[in-house]
Formats: structure tokens, C-alpha cells, sequence
């Protein structure tokens, strides 16, 4: 099947309205002629600047406009996230992605985001990172450091984008990826589920991502973990079958990139977890912690994948680990 960039909005409602059982049905089959089958890609986040961050995203607890009781962090030394990095990749997560609380870097925090890159990505690890807004150079300095993706989500649909965010455009958004996949840096986007958008804004939401020039690498769908003090707070829960519509449509329209069952996760049940794989998730976060929220967590996830037969995708080996292995082979 080739990849289409030309979905209409008609394509994408037809196969949502599926029947629950024949979409996801559709959707896994989809995933088989793509991705090896019971293999799963796993992250780590952490997050190197916590809290007052100047935007207004009504589901964040990092917002210093919402009284979230997060305690703001200053950014954490380059040595404390490798040693988080190096945890994580000894717990099987082959992707560590760093996360800051900004509405952009400025430019005295490059040479600290750079230099973490360059660790981290020493380890052996794909790099990620979350830091707001970039422009071209800030982009292209990340990918030169060895930065693999960068995340940056449209959130949702651009009807419903501005009862959430209004600090920054729907276009801003769209010009960091552009910046991004300039620089040559792989795209990681998506959204989030349960803002009390309707079924059309889920729709528009994946309209956008799979009518982008390029599909993202990497497709996180995150079910809206409520914070209170945060204007979302008590909005009405999402009924997790259009979660799983969700993924599963992202899954069918975005036949090669790694859709992630995101934040949310935690709420879970096995089984909900396990449908989601059946749609066509094959990547998720790992760890206790995402940025600021409880996530499933280590044991529980090493559990989940004994129970289903899934093996998380391999971290490749470091530098440090393949120069071992050169020196023993010449010896
Ligand atoms: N500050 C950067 C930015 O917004 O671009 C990076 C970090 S931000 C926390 C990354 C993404 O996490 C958001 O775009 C949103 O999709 C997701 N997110 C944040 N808070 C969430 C919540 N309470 N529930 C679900 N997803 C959330
Ligand atoms: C994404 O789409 N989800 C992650 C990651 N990208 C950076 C973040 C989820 C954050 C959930 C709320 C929190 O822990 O603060
Ligand atoms: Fe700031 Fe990102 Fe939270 Fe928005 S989602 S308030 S930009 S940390």
C-alpha cells in the first residue's frame, strides 16, 4: 500500500464510523504488512525544566497560569539525566526524550540542551527532546549535536486549538515542524484525546498529521490525565473506545509511523491496553514518571508484556559498548 498524503476528511470519518471490531480489525492488519507483530518501541521521559512555563495550555500542570501545585523545578544538571538515562536504558528503552516546561529554548539553554544530547546519544540511546517552539537554526543545531526526533504535537483539531491554547498559533505549531524536518530531524506529533473535543475535532486532528508533507516518525496519542487547578480539570472522561478508534485510524492512515499509547496510560486496564495494541499502537512510554504524572510503570509494564508476548524493540549498543567490542574482536 502506498502512503497517501491526500486524506480527506470523509476518507478519515468513513473509517472511524466503522464498526469498533472491523476498524480495529482493519487496523491490525494494516500493522502486520508494516511492523514486525508483538514488538513494541519504549520510551523514557524526563523532564529537565519543570513548571512556570508561560503558556496557557489548559490541560498542563506546568502552566504558571494554573494554580496546579506543581513545584517548579530549575533545569537539572546534564549528569543527573544521564545517570536517568542510563537507568532507562538498563530497564529495555531503546528512546530517551527530555522535556522542558518553555515556550521556547532561549538561546543561553543551547549549549546545555546540546551538550545533553551528545551524552545521551553516546549511550546508545535515540535521543528525543520536547522544548516548545524551535526556529531553523535552534533545529538544526539539535540534529548536528546527534538529536534523533523532536516532539511537538498539534494537540487537536484546528477548529477546536484555540478553547485550549491561545499563546500560540496553530500555525506556530506547524512552522516548528517544518523547521524540524528541514533540519533533518525525525518529527514526533500527535495529540491529545479527552479535552471535551467532539468526534469532528478527533477527525480534524488526524487529518492534520496525515495530510502533513511528510507522515511523523513517531505518532503519540495521549488521553488527557487531569490536573487539578487546570481549567480541564473536571471536564467530562472519554469514553476509551474513541481513544482506540483513535489510534486505530491513526494506525491505517499512517502506515509506517510508530503510533504511541501515551499519557493516560496509567488508567488503564490490561485488557484496554492490550486493544490498544490490537488497533495498532506499538510504542509507548515507560517508567513511573512521564513529565509531571504517574505512568504504568516498570514492573507493571514487564507484566503487561509477559502476559501478551510482546518484546520491546532493542536499544542499540553504545560507543563506549562497541569500541569494547572492537578491541576484543582485534585481540
Ligand atoms: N513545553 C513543550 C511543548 O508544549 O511543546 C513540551 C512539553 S509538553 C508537556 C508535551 C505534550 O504533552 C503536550 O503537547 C501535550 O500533548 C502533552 N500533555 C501535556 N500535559 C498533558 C496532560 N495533562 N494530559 C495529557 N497530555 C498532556
Ligand atoms: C507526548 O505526546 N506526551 C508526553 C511527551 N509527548 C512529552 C508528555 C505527556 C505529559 C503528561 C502530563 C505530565 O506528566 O505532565
Ligand atoms: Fe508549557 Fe508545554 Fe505545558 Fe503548554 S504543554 S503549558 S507549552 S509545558
Amino acid at each position: 500500500m502506498t502512503v497517501r498524503n491526500d486524506w480527506t476528511r470523509s476518507d478519515i470519518q468513513a473509517l472511524y464510523d466503522q464498526p469498533f471490531l472491523d476498524l480495529v480489525f482493519q487496523a491490525q492488519q494494516i500493522h502486520r504488512e508494516h511492523f514486525q507483530a508483538n514488538t513494541i518501541q519504549v520510551s523514557t521521559l524526563l523532564s529537565i525544566k519543570t513548571g512556570k512555563c508561560p503558556e496557557d495550555c489548559k490541560y498542563c500542570s506546568q502552566s504558571v497560569r494554573y494554580d496546579s501545585k506543581l513545584e517548579a523545578e530549575k533545569r537539572i544538571a546534564v549528569e543527573k539525566v544521564i545517570t536517568e538515562a542510563k537507568a532507562a536504558k538498563e530497564s529495555g528503552s531503546s528512546r530517551f526524550c527530555m522535556g522542558a516546561a518553555w515556550r521556547n529554548p532561549h538561546e543561553r539553554d543551547m549549549p546545555y540542551v546540546l551538550e545533553m544530547v551528545q551524552e545521551v546519544k553516546a549511550l546508545g540511546m535515540e535521543t528525543c527532546m520536547t522544548l516548545g517552539m524551535l526556529n531553523e537554526s535552534q533545529a538544526t543545531r539539535l540534529k548536528d549535536a546527534g538529536l534523533d526526533y523532536y516532539n511537538h504535537n498539534l494537540d487537536t483539531s484546528r477548529e477546536y486549538y484555540s478553547n485550549i491554547i491561545t499563546t500560540r498559533t496553530f500555525d506556530d505549531r506547524l512552522d516548528t515542524l517544518d523547521h524540524v524536518r528541514q533540519a533533518g530531524l525525525k518529527v514526533c506529533s500527535g495529540g491529545i484525546v479527552g479535552l471535551g473535543e467532539g468526534k469532528q475535532d478527533r477527525i480534524g486532528l488526524l487529518h492534520e498529521l496525515a495530510t502533513l508533507p511528510l507522515h511523523p516518525e513517531s505518532v503519540p496519542i495521549n488521553m488527557l490525565v487531569p490536573i487539578e487547578g487546570t481549567p480541564l480539570a473536571n471536564v467530562d472522561k472519554l469514553d476509551v473506545t474513541e481513544w482506540i478508534r483513535t489510534i486505530a485510524v491513526a494506525r491505517i492512515i499512517m502506515p509506517h509511523s510508530y503510533i504511541r499509547l501515551s499519557a493516560g496510560r496509567e488508567a488503564l486496564s490490561d485488557s484496554d491496553q492490550a486493544l490498544a495494541f490490537m488497533a495498532g499502537a506499538n510504542s509507548l512510554f515507560s517508567g513511573e514518571k512521564l513529565l509531571t504524572t504517574p505512568n504504568a510503570g516498570d514492573g507493571r509494564d514487564k507484566q503487561l508484556f509477559e502476559k501478551l508476548g510482546l518484546t520491546p524493540e532493542k536499544p542499540k549498543p553504545s560507543v563506549a559498548e562497541l569500541s569494547t567490542d572492537a578491541m576484543s574482536l582485534s585481540a
